[in-house]
């Protein structure tokens, strides 16, 4: 189970959380949902085409993204927040910052997905304070600068220990352990190879306890691996979706809802069919 607000899931199966961004630059949607109407019409269609959650995002975080101000994301987040969370979607919101994760909550946030693993002073009170889920990312260094030669001993045991740690410190700081996600962070601060490793072996990091999510969906890593531009990955993305589905990931969070929902309604009738 994972429990986020109101919203409880049941993790026998896989989750899709449908990506959602309301920002000028993000890598592979940017600029086309930053009018409100048209980022509204677009999370209600992920949410019709299948979507467990809805990944609202008023920050890119891109490789080389600059930050956006807090009065800019709140002015963008929190508006489609209400209306999403009204309208019953269980809606995620991608921020690190204590002050937009306070005022999604008050809005009906269900989720904090937080790239920076609620390193921000404040951002552990502020989800310990409220009973969303929480989604604890994985980044080394930061948007701006974190592909500059990322470099680990062990990426996967370093990855999974950093992890666990902060979910330990979110359980001391009374966050219910139903209440937390774990992200690798596929290319935050990785090249290729450690995302493939990451990729690989993420059973090591399903075997915390706490539920993995996969973000996978049109990266650059694919672009690297297929020679595809980024409007044109989508059949890497469903590969890797299925990848991380068949290696332990609970969710997967993807731009392309309706077609990861087909993907994993015929591996998961292959995989009950094969038990
Ligand atoms: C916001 N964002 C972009 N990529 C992401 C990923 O891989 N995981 C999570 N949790 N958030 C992401």
């Amino acid at each position: 189970m994972l429990r986020c607000g109101r919203h409880t899931f049941d993790l026998a199966r896989p989750l899709v959380m449908g990506i959602v961004n309301v920002t000028p630059d993000s890598f592979s949607d940017g600029g086309r949902y930053l009018d409100a109407a048209r980022a509204l019409a677009q999370a209600r269609r992920l949410r019709d085409d299948g979507a467990d959650l809805v990944d609202v995002g008023g920050e890119s975080t891109r490789p080389g993204a600059t930050p956006v101000a807090e009065a800019d994301e709140l002015a963008r987040v929190i508006p489609l927040v209400e209306t999403l969370a009204a309208e019953g979607v269980a809606v995620a919101v991608d921020t690190r910052k204590p002050a937009v994760m306070r005022a999604a909550i008050a809005a009906g946030a269900s989720m904090i997905n937080d790239i920076g693993a609620l390193a921000a002073p404040g951002a552990m009170e502020a989800v310990a304070a409220s009973d969303v889920g929480v989604c604890l990312m994985h980044m080394r260094g930061e948007p701006r600068t974190m592909q500059k030669a990322p470099a680990y001993g062990d990426v996967v045991a370093e990855v999974r220990d950093f992890l666990a740690a902060r979910a330990q410190a979110c359980v001391a700081a009374g966050i219910a352990r139903e209440r937390i996600a774990i992200d690798p962070g596929f290319g935050f601060g990785k090249t290729l190879a450690h995302n493939l490793e990451l990729l690989h072996s993420l059973g090591t990091l399903a075997a915390t306890g706490y539920p993995v999510l996969a973000g996978l969906s049109r990266k650059s890593s694919l672009g690297e691996l297929t020679g595809r531009s980024v409007d044109d990955r989508l059949p890497a993305s469903l590969a890797a979706a299925l990848a991380a589905v068949a290696r332990g990931a609970a969710i997967v969070r993807v731009h392309d809802v309706r077609e990861t929902v087909d993907a994993l309604a015929v591996w998961s009738a292959v995989e009950r069919g094969a038990r």
